[in-house]
């Protein structure tokens, strides 16, 4: 089964919407695996947002992100990296969808609220980065006819 990794960003809490978003994820389908909520290290947002080293974004985007707690948390389905990435909406949130969650929560791009891999590789390097394997509980789903 394929795996997503997603984090809800600062602010997430305290616009009391962690619990909206978890549950929308759920109702889609998605298996939680993972989950927590934790402080980044500017050494782990380093690593997270590495290959956005030279964009202009990049200090903005790990002072943000370090700024306050996180949710994260991995996700299971078939095809979950291609399927949470459309869910979640586009990176600039003039395109994200109304109904997808940057398109119904996000008004800037710079605080666009979530966090997805954007591919099965990103996916394993990043859960890596933010969980231990013990953390991660593939646990028996007795309604997996319906997903
Ligand atoms: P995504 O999160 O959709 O995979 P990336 O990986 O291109 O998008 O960007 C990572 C994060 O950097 C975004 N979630 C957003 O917070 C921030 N970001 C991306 N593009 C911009 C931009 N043009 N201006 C400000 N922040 C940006």
């Amino acid at each position: 089964m394929d795996r997503c990794f997603v984090m809800l960003k600062p602010g997430v809490l305290n616009r009391r919407i962690a619990g909206e978003v978890i549950s929308r994820l759920e109702k889609k389908g998605f298996k939680i695996v993972a989950l927590k909520m934790m402080q980044i290290s500017d050494e782990l947002a380093s690593n997270h947002y590495a290959e956005h080293k030279e964009k202009p974004f990049f200090n903005e985007l790990k002072t943000y992100i370090t700024s306050a707690p996180v949710v994260a948390m991995v996700l299971q389905a078939e095809n979950c990296v291609q399927l949470v990435r459309k869910f979640v909406g586009a990176t600039k949130v003039e395109n994200a969808e109304p109904g997808t969650i940057r398109g119904d929560y996000a008004l800037h791009t710079n605080i666009n609220i979530i966090h997805a891999s954007d591919s099965n590789e990103s996916a394993e390097r990043e859960i890596n980065l933010f969980f231990k394997p013990e953390e991660i509980i593939d646990w028996k789903d007795e309604s997996s006819v319906w997903f």
